[in-house]
């Protein structure tokens, strides 16, 4: 079983992730998980933030000599940061002067504050900032490296920033994705690409942010990950949990999703073919390569949603004081305009984890080597 577990506050010390589950003999590296990182701080539209903070990395456990050993993966990323907030994120006993009692609309703070019995909004949006991906993206660093010795790849694009929509039905592959992340929006469209910052450039000016759409795709996922048998081990299932996790995420669909629902059932379907390479194949894509919660052998496709981000830099939505509970606006917070193109950094990594877990609970292993064996065997077996 994969499972992971972060800690750490947006400006506490540093963020912390322990992956358990990994086979031993996978190669890992602290450069390979930094050039991760490095990938969910691009995009145009991030704060100042993403401009200085360093994600300083150390490998804490689990890795000797550039492998793991089957123990669990200890991943620390320092917080650079850090240094301006020792007081204001003090673990020892003390108090703040600070408080924030103005709580913003579509954020954790209200519900978390009542939720927890806290006062000060700051105990809230420390762990509901999404700096907690940065651990997620770590852990999703391992996940991949597993993954490449079974030949899956999961790589993102932005398709829609705002009202604006990539028009171009070209999906990029595992080769594209250098092209994709030198887009400043991810966006495989150029066309489409100017438009989104030119929309981030306007909603920059007025303070205001934009959320969007990224469209994950999984390459070479084989046939039989997931279950039809229980509702809980279903790949959708699974994936649709994992996505709708990610911070801001309001929606997710696979394949043609909510747009098939429009569609009579004599056209909604991928029919399956034999071909001559003596194995089935679907010419479209519409369920998202997942049939009955299982991958159906072809290519996983989803798409997540994401609501612009609730910090504005000009706050202007309405909210009430906590103490006085008079009617104001929220609270100041540094923010980013949009974070949509880290976001599908995110989606990947997220993916990334769910369907190693699956390949490691489909084939098993305690080495790398045992798990490629098992999925060779597993290959062989099908017709
Ligand atoms: C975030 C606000 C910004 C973002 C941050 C998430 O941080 P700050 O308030 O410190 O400028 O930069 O994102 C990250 C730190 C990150 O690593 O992604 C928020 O409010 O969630």
């Amino acid at each position: 079983m994969l499972r992971y577990l972060t800690a750490g506050e947006s400006h506490g010390k540093a963020l912390v992730v322990i992956v358990d589950g990994l086979p031993a003999g996978l190669a890992i590296t602290v450069e390979e998980i930094a050039a991760e990182l490095g990938r969910r701080r691009l995009g145009y539209g991030r704060g100042p933030r993403m401009r200085f903070e360093q994600d300083e990395l150390t490998l804490v456990g689990g890795v000797r000599h550039g492998r793991t050993l089957g123990s669990p993966v200890a991943i620390e990323i320092a917080n650079t940061e850090w240094p301006k907030w020792t007081q204001e994120m003090d673990p020892a006993p003390g108090a703040t002067e600070k408080r924030l009692t103005r709580p913003r609309p579509g954020h954790a703070d209200l519900a978390g504050m009542q939720k927890y019995g806290l006062t000060d909004a700051r105990d809230v949006l420390e762990r509901a900032s999404a700096r907690e991906t940065a651990a997620r993206v770590a852990a999703g660093a391992c996940a991949k490296a597993l993954l490449a010795h079974l030949g899956i790849s999961v790589i993102s694009h932005v398709v829609q920033m705002g009202p604006v929509v990539a028009k171009s039905v070209e999906r990029p592959t595992p080769a594209d994705l250098d092209r994709v992340d030198a887009s400043q929006v991810r966006c495989f469209d150029p066309d489409a690409e100017e438009a989104m910052i030119a929309e981030i450039k306007a909603a920059a000016k007025e303070g205001d942010s934009l959320g969007g759409v990224i469209e994950v795709l999984a390459y070479g996922v084989p046939v039989g990950l997931g279950s039809h048998v229980h509702w809980d081990r279903r790949l959708d299932g699974l994936l649709a949990q994992a996505i709708c996790s990610i911070q801001a995420v309001k929606g997710v669909g696979f394949g043609e999703g909510f747009d098939s629902a429009a569609r009579r059932g004599s056209e909604a379907h991928d029919e399956i073919h034999w071909d001559d390479e003596q194995s089935y194949h679907r010419e479209t894509t519409r369920a998202g390569g997942i049939e009955g919660g299982m991958s159906t052998g072809g290519l996983i496709v989803l798409r997540a949603a994401m609501k612009p981000l609730s910090t504005l830099n000009r706050p202007v939505l309405k909210t009430v004081d906590v103490e006085t509970k008079e009617p104001t606006v929220s609270f100041k917070e540094r923010t980013d305009v949009t974070a949509v193109p880290a976001a599908g950094v995110v989606a990947e990594t997220m993916v990334a984890l769910v369907l190693a877990g699956e390949a490691l609970h489909k084939f098993g292993g305690d080495s790398v080597a045992e798990v490629v064996r098992n999925r060779d065997a597993y290959l062989d077996s099908l017709e």
